[in-house]
């Protein structure tokens, strides 16, 4: 059985769906790898404009397998090459949507963190829980964590291992969107199809350029958004869409 699924709902989205529900989705080196695969195929797939990254109702991940890790040295962790798995789908070119519900804890939290959106229902609950068990996140939480809400509830979450609500979330701005749970994937479908309704080089650049200026000095990030802004003026997409809008119609893309 596969422990990720992937399906095609729509023209040009995929549904990824993490599928361990006996251990809450927790994230098994064999998961990783199947997620990794799925992701790197993904982002090479030409017909794809968006992800939707998903669990079930009762969590999103539930963080690494702990089991697992019980008797793991660093060595053995160094071994496993998680940072390979993480990097595919860091490395996503296309806009990767979670859908969360349920746990979103650790390692699952990190997940979430490195998709683009989040849509979450009601119920989820979103937490870095490493410090209850002795150890740290180790896939960008402490950064991406930080970065989303602030120093002072990163902290607050990060050493007291307390998770919060998904409304907590939202008005911290660690979620896009609160949703009831019932709705969340297809919320979150509904994003991805009007994403992937978009002219892709003009989203394959915004996604590029917000994530890499984020880490820039701004007058490198500004000269960064500047330069991509300049590049899409001569993309077919944007004559169709200017001249479609001149004429009153709706533009069909190309993609180039
Ligand atoms: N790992 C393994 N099994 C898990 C699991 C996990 N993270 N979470 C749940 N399970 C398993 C449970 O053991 C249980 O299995 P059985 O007893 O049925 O065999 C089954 O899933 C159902 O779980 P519960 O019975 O506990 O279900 P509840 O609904 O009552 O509670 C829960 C759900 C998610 C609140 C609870 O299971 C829980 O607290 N889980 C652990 C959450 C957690 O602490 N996550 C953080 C893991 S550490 C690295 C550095 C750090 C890390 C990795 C790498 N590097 C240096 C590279 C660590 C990252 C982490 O994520």
């Amino acid at each position: 059985m596969a422990l990720v699924e992937v399906e095609f709902p729509q023209p040009h989205v995929a549904l990824v769906r993490l599928n361990r529900p006996e251990a809450r989705n927790a994230l098994s080196t064999e998961l990783r790898e199947e997620l990794r695969a799925h992701f790197a195929a993904l982002s090479d797939n030409a017909d794809i404009r968006a992800i939707v990254l998903t669990g079930n109702d009762k969590a999103f991940a539930a963080g690494a397998d702990i089991k697992a890790m019980a008797a793991m040295t660093p060595g053995q962790m160094k071994a496993r090459g998680d940072e390979r798995n993480w990097a595919a789908l860091r490395n996503c070119p296309k806009p990767i949507v979670a859908a969360v519900n349920g746990y979103a804890l650790g390692g699952g939290c990190e997940l979430a963190m490195h998709a683009d959106i989040i849509v979450a229902g009601h119920g989820a609950t979103f937490g870095q829980p490493e410090v209850k068990l002795g150890i740290m996140p180790g896939a960008g939480g402490t950064q991406r964590l930080a970065r989303a809400v602030g120093k002072y509830r990163a902290m607050l979450m990060l050493l007291t291992g307390m998770p919060i609500s998904a409304d907590e979330a939202f008005a911290a701005g660690l979620v896009s969107k609160v949703v009831a749970d019932e709705d969340v994937v297809t919320e979150a479908l509904a994003v991805a199809v009007s994403i992937a309704a978009m002219p892709p080089l003009a989203v394959a650049e915004i996604k590029q350029v917000l994530l890499a200026g984020l880490d820039a000095p701004l007058d490198v990030a500004l000269m960064l958004e500047r330069r991509a802004a300049y590049l899409l003026f001569d993309s077919n997409d944007k004559r169709e869409a200017m001249q479609a809008f001149v004429d009153k119609r709706k533009p069909l893309f190309s993609g180039t």
